[in-house]
């Protein structure tokens, strides 16, 4: 045997080695990539979970914030900022011109640092570099300057630079001075990465949010509200779900600043998630996550599916939603938007992904304080009914329409325009039944918000006696029920006996106790009632009590009474409302 041949064999035996290695770790590196999800979660090993994770996979990273940032100063850490007593003249004006105490925002540091409300897991995701590049878009109409400041200053702090394309400020003619004209020049050092526009006249949000998508630039659009902060790390967990699967929208766990002090403070706790529900007069509700979504997950920091969101804040791939025809244009100003984004997507293919370790505090205000303008003034009607009529004629089938209008009997004769093009946008995309969505995504709100039996009687509630009407006074529950001018409005003078005995207004329900006649929370769960209304004699009767409603003659005071037909103070009439 030649010294040639022993050479060659050798060599090919190495090669044979070295391909069988390469291949060895391809076929690591392969399996230990979680193609489903494309992110990882890579724990130190003193924290690992229910599986073993690899340390290091090829084309993810962690974007962690190297070193902690340890700010003092007002607010600093996120804490709530007091101002002095010789302030309070400023912290009012400022309360009641933009419902959240601007003169405080003043104070304190547009880069100031929060508390990091995520689960400690969130630390140790990994996930892929390429993330889709994103367009924030924040819409406003007078907002404080400080306050919108600080949310662009959030987003450039906290956000890894490649995949920040843009932050779009769309600015839905404000008329405050100085967002007129000192925020482009002091917009120019951030040389091009915080873009303006402006709309011509105003839109209301939906629109200037639809406009915001079609002007964008990025890949993925991510839409915040002109008054929040975003936590640590906030966006690569919002587009890891939508890097997967582009008909993914996400959204961030919203935690709380308070409107009068500035403190950043979670809105429940770390590891009990909830999601976007809504109730029969679409009245967006949160519902713990019931065990069955919770379960199809390995880790509890990862995203879960919800039935919809409370409209503010979310991602989304640009293209799908302008696929999806952004928002129905003929929604109006404010309200409503959430939910047909939601049935949309749910209904035509995509899904919701609520993502517990990105999240963002938004201030909720103490009252709106701008009005809807001229697009409201031309409508009868409250507008935001006029928006959920929309929806709910667009995406629900015949049985669930009827529970809206017996919850919001009004609604019937609202003029909601034209939904043509939503029907034939529902058809185009082949969108599965509103039945479907309710079977297998909002499973969990017919357990709070049972089927609604009809109403019997609906309308204003008159005193035969006094020609008044019951009236809520639209105070909260637990409290007294008065009478009142009948103004012929509905709102807090519209009630509905249902054919199971609930007395509703609004989604509040009429009890009574030794106290008097009361407004009181309804049973979760529950749609039936004490009470029954006689047609003859138009008393309105509690049934446990045996006692009818009587109004008190000197004092106006409403309170069970031992039932008489023939008085009048017992007697009620309903009258229908109509929108005026
Ligand atoms: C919630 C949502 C909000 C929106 C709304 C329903 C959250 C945290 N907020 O109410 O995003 O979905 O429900 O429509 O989920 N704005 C305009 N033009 C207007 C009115 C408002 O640009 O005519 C801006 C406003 O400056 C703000 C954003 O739209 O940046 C949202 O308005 P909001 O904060 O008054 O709504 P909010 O939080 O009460
Ligand atoms: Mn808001």
């Amino acid at each position: 045997m030649g010294v040639q041949s022993i050479l060659g064999r050798r060599q090919r035996t190495i090669r044979a080695f070295c391909l069988v290695l390469v291949v060895l770790v391809l076929f690591y590196l392969l399996s230990t990539y979680d193609k489903d999800k494309g992110y990882n979660l890579n724990l130190p090993i003193s924290q690992k979970l229910h599986s073993e994770r690899p340390k290091l996979v090829k084309g993810l990273g962690n974007f962690e914030p190297k070193e902690i940032e340890d700010r003092d100063g007002p607010g600093e850490k996120g804490l709530a900022h007091n101002l002095r007593h010789d302030q309070q003249n400023d912290a009012d004006q400022s309360e009641s011109e933009y419902g959240m105490n601007v003169a405080c925002s003043d104070e304190i540091s547009l880069d100031r640092t929060i508390l990091d409300t995520r689960l400690q897991e969130c630390k140790h995701w990994d996930y892929p570099y390429n993330l889709p590049s994103t367009s924030v878009i924040i819409v406003f109409h007078n907002e404080g300057w400080s306050v919108l400041l600080r949310t662009v200053h959030s987003v450039l702090n906290r956000t890894p630079k490649h995949i920040l394309k843009e932050i779009l400020l769309v600015d839905d003619f404000s008329d405050k001075e100085k967002l007129k004209n000192d925020l482009d020049d002091y917009l120019e050092q951030f040389n091009g990465k915080v873009r303006l526009i402006r709309n011509t006249q105003r839109e209301g949000l939906i629109r200037t949010r639809s406009r915001g998508a079609q002007e964008a630039h990025g890949e993925v659009i991510v839409f915040l509200d002109a008054h929040c902060e975003v936590n640590t790390n906030w966006l690569p967990p919002l587009l890891a779900p939508i890097y997967r699967d582009r008909k993914i929208m996400t959204v961030p766990i919203i935690d709380g600043i308070d409107h009068k002090t500035f403190q950043y403070k979670p809105v429940y706790g770390q590891d009990r998630h909830f999601r976007g529900i809504f109730e029969w007069g679409m009245l967006y509700k949160e519902n713990e996550v019931p065990r069955r979504e919770l379960k199809t997950r390995e880790h509890n920091s990862e995203p879960y599916k919800s039935p919809t969101h409370a409209g503010g804040l979310f991602a989304i791939d640009r293209k799908y939603f302008l696929e999806l025809g952004a928002y129905d244009s003929g929604l109006l100003v404010w309200g409503g938007e959430n939910f047909e984004l939601s049935f949309k997507i749910w209904q035509c293919g995509g899904g919701i992904e609520w993502v517990p370790c990105s999240r963002v505090g938004h201030v909720y205000r103490s009252f709106m304080p701008y009005n809807f303008g001229k697009l409201a003034q031309k409508k009868k009607g409250p507008l935001i009914t006029i928006n959920y009529k929309r929806v709910i004629e667009t995406w629900f089938d015949e049985k669930y329409k009827q529970f809206f209008y017996t919850r919001e009997p009004t609604a019937r004769f609202l003029d909601m325009g034209d939904i043509t093009e939503q029907l034939e946008l529902k058809d185009r995309l082949k969108c599965k039944s509103f039945s479907w969505y309710m079977e297998n995504v909002a499973y969990d709100v017919l357990d709070q918000f049972p089927e609604l039996p009809p109403n019997l009687h609906s309308g204003e509630v008159r005193s035969v006696a006094v020609g008044k009407c019951l009236d809520t006074l639209g105070h909260a529950p637990p409290s007294l029920m008065a009478i009142q001018h009948c103004h012929g409005f509905g709102n807090n003078q519209l009630m509905r006996l249902n054919a199971k005995g609930q007395i509703g207004v609004g989604e509040r329900c009429v009890e009574a106790d030794a106290q008097g006649v009361k407004l009181a929370f309804c049973r979760l769960g529950t749609v039936d009632g004490p009470w029954s209304y006689d047609d003859a004699t138009h008393t309105l009767l509690h049934r446990t009590h045996k006692k009818c409603i009587a109004l008190h003659p000197q004092t106006s005071h409403l309170s069970l009474m031992p039932c008489d037909v023939n008085n009048a103070y017992q007697q009620w009439i309903f009258k229908e409302v109509r929108p005026k």
